[in-house]
C-alpha cells in the first residue's frame, strides 16, 4: 500500500505538470508510513478527517486508485464527481470524511462525529490527522477542549513534517515537543518518528483503543518530513539539500524493502509488488483520461437548493 501511495502521487505530478490536472496538488511522499499504519488500526465503522493533503490516507482506507485519480483530473467518476479534485477527496462509504483544505478547521469536525458517536452509545472512533501548522489555529484549542471535556472518542494526529508551508516549526511554536498541549486538555499525548510503519502502527493502535474503550481522546504527534515541496508549486527553497538528502535515509518505503529483504524475503516477490503497483496506477491514468469530465448539472445541484426551497 506504500507502494501504491508512492506510485500514484509521483504519477499525479508527472500530469500536473503535463496539465492534465488544474488546482492545487499537495503530495504526501515521504509520509506514506503514518497512512498505512494509522488506517490498519480502524475498524470499517470508523471515521476519518485529513486536511488538503488527502491521497495517501484516502488509498489506505481503500479508495480505489481509479476513483483518487479520476478526481485529480477533474472527472465525473472521481470520488468527489470531478467537483472537488485533489483538496477534497470524500468517502462516505468508507467513512473518508475528507479532504479540507482550511488549516485547523476540521478538527471541529472530528469532534463533531466522535461527540455523535458517543451520544448515540456507536462503537465508532474517529481519526483526524493534521499538520503542525494547525496546532497554533484557534480551531485546534476549540476541538481539542470539547474533546478533552467530554471525552470523546477521537484520536488527534498531528503530522509534524517540520514545516507549514515555508515556516519551519522553532518560528511559530515555543514548544519543541508538540505532545505536551495535550495535558492542558486533561488528554493523553504521545509522540515517535513516523518512517517505521511497525512502530507507528503499535503507537497508535495504543491510542486507538483507548478511545474505543471509553476513555477519550489522544493527541499523538508524529515526526515526519515531506520530500516534497508543500504544494507543486512550492520549490522549497527554505531547506538545505543536505537536508533533505539525510531526511530521505530515512525513506519509509525503503525502509520497508530493506527490512523485508533481511526477514529473508525473495527479491523478485518484491520486484513483482512493484509491477502490480505500477500496473495498477498505469490503469488509473488511463481510467481517469478516458473519463468523462465533472458535469455541470451535478455542481449546480451542490451549489444551489433546487428551487422553491426555502
Ligand atoms: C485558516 C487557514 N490559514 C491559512 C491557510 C493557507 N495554508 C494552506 S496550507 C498551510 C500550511 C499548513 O501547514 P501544516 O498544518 O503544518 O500542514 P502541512 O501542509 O505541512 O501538511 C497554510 C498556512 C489555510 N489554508 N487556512
Amino acid at each position: 500500500m506504500m507502494m501504491v501511495i508512492r506510485r500514484f502521487e509521483e504519477e499525479a505530478a508527472r500530469h500536473y505538470a503535463k496539465g492534465n490536472i488544474g488546482g492545487f496538488l499537495h503530495l504526501y511522499i515521504g509520509q506514506e508510513a503514518i497512512a498505512v499504519a494509522a488506517t490498519e488500526v480502524l475498524e470499517d465503522r470508523d471515521y476519518i478527517f485529513q486536511t488538503y493533503r488527502d491521497h495517501g490516507i484516502a488509498l489506505a482506507r481503500g479508495m480505489p486508485a481509479n476513483a483518487a485519480m479520476a478526481e485529480l483530473f477533474g472527472k465525473d467518476t472521481g470520488c468527489s464527481r470531478g467537483l472537488g479534485g485533489s483538496m477534497h477527496f470524500f468517502d462516505v462509504e468508507r467513512g473518508f470524511l475528507g479532504g479540507w483544505g482550511i488549516v485547523g478547521g476540521h478538527l471541529a469536525l472530528a469532534a463533531g462525529t466522535a461527540f455523535k458517536s458517543k451520544y448515540a452509545g456507536e462503537d465508532r472512533v474517529t481519526m483526524c490527522f493534521f499538520g503542525e501548522g494547525s496546532t497554533n489555529i484557534g480551531g485546534f484549542h476549540e476541538a481539542m477542549s470539547l474533546a478533552g471535556l467530554w471525552k470523546l472518542p477521537v484520536v488527534f494526529v498531528c503530522e509534524n513534517n517540520q514545516y507549514a508551508m515555508g515556516t519551519p516549526l522553532e518560528r511559530t511554536s515555543p514548544l519543541k515537543d508538540l505532545s505536551i498541549k495535550a495535558k492542558g486538555y486533561g488528554m493523553v499525548g504521545d509522540r515517535f518518528e513516523g518512517h517505521d510503519v511497525e512502530v507507528v502502527q503499535e503507537r497508535i493502535a495504543e491510542a486507538v483503543a483507548r478511545a474505543r474503550a471509553g476513555d477519550g481522546p489522544t493527541f499523538v504527534e508524529i515526526q515526519t518530513y515531506r520530500f516534497r515541496g508543500h504544494s507543486m508549486s512550492d520549490p522549497a527553497k527554505y531547506r538545505s539539500r543536505t537536508e533533505l538528502e539525510q531526511r530521505k535515509q530515512q525513506d519509509p518505503v525503503a525502509l520497508v524493502r530493506e527490512r523485508l529483504l533481511g526477514l529473508g524475503v525473495d527479491e523478485n516477490a518484491l520486484d513483482d509488488i512493484d509491477l502490480e503497483v505500477d500496473e495498477e496506477i498505469d490503469a488509473a491514468v488511463r481510467f481517469a483520461d478516458e473519463s468523462a469530465p465533472a458535469r455541470e448539472e451535478v455542481m449546480m445541484s451542490t451549489v444551489l437548493a433546487p428551487e422553491g426551497d426555502s
